[in-house]
């Protein structure tokens, strides 16, 4: 497999949080984030344009990797804050019953400090400033979930769903799990970001797969596609243009928990949603945005809170996304 490992340091010096809280208050940085920290270098920088992806080890300790796999059943528990379409709980159920039901939360970071500290975890904010500019925001966050039986998502490019207008979207995939073959790690295929085109998608119906539509009449097979396994507390970097997919976890038992943030340049004008009032084309601009480096062109816009924290449909309970009515 085509990865990087990177050497791991510590370092007791307080780090420089460039996070501006909008959604969620201010707060003093918690000791987790001063916890480790990895080298980024220029080889890191020339793989990941070449490739579309990089792997770098050891980039969250043990201790952040716990931290979020805690919060992640504090979530599913509804302890944070409303989840559109969570499962009910039952008074008998463990912590891993409880997170087994679902496949993916959206949005975590809008019910959770801990979720949206880590928007600008250290190394997120090294390579992203290294790959994308010295301005940066993040627009959504995820956290699969996906244990045993649980499908995976079939081949897509995330700029098909967050378009940016200059390329400039990037995911951070935090594992924490160690991501193997068997329980459904992400697989890539390496260049595929390069030529910058947006392949058609369509519905599927094949079980392997969440309802999520799926990328086709690419100029790849499944022959040019590597799988990209990751040890628990590896950030697993990926291009916007990059054709990705999961397959379903097929470990007997356990999960294949993971938080991935999305980012792009924070000088890009981000016409993800549809406007309530019409409004040219040319102007849309997603401001539900949080800024994890640099500074913010259209901070006199302000920031507005559209997303909400929901689940993701996993085929076996139908593949109905929840509303706000749920
Ligand atoms: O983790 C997965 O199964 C899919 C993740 C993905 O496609 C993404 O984060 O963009
Ligand atoms: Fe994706």
């Amino acid at each position: 497999m085509l990865a990087q490992s990177t050497e791991r340091e510590k370092t007791a010096a307080t780090p420089t949080r460039t996070l501006t809280p909008q959604a969620m208050p201010l707060r003093t940085p918690t000791p987790m984030h001063q916890a480790s920290s990895v080298t980024i270098t220029d080889a890191h920088a020339d793989f990941y344009r070449e490739n579309g992806y990089l792997v770098v080890e050891n980039a969250l300790s043990p201790y952040e990797v716990d931290a979020l796999r805690q919060e992640m059943v504090r979530i599913c528990r509804g302890q944070l804050g409303h989840v559109r379409g969570l499962p009910p709980i039952l008074a008998e159920d463990t912590d891993d019953d409880v997170i087994h039901r679902t496949l993916c939360v959206h949005f975590p970071h809008k019910i959770s400090e801990v979720m949206y500290d880590f928007l600008a975890q250290r190394t997120l904010v090294d390579v992203l400033t290294r790959v994308i500019g010295p301005n940066v925001k993040c627009m959504q966050s995820m956290l699969f979930i996906k244990s045993s039986g649980k499908p995976g998502q079939a081949w897509h490019q995330d700029e098909g769903f967050i378009p940016t207008r200059d390329r400039s979207l990037n995911a951070g995939w935090m594992a924490l799990d160690d991501a193997t073959i068997e329980n459904g790690c992400l697989w890539v295929i390496p260049g595929s970001h390069k030529r910058g085109i947006i392949w058609p998608h369509h519905q599927h119906d094949d079980e392997r797969f969440d309802c999520v539509v799926e990328s086709f009449q690419f100029p790849y097979t499944d022959a040019d596609a590597v799988p990209v396994e990751v040890k628990a507390g590896g950030i697993v970097f990926f291009n916007g243009y990059l054709l990705h997919r999961s397959l379903p976890n097929r470990a007997p038992n356990g999960f294949r928990r993971s938080l991935v943030n999305h980012y792009c340049s924070a000088e890009t004008l981000l016409p993800w949603q549809l406007p309530e009032k019409p409004a040219p084309v040319g102007t849309l601009d997603h401001r539900d945005i949080v800024m994890i480096a640099g500074e913010d062109p259209y901070a006199y816009k302000g920031i507005e809170d559209k997303m909400h924290s929901h689940i993701r449909p996993n085929r076996e309970g139908g593949c109905r996304w929840p509303t706000k009515d749920d």
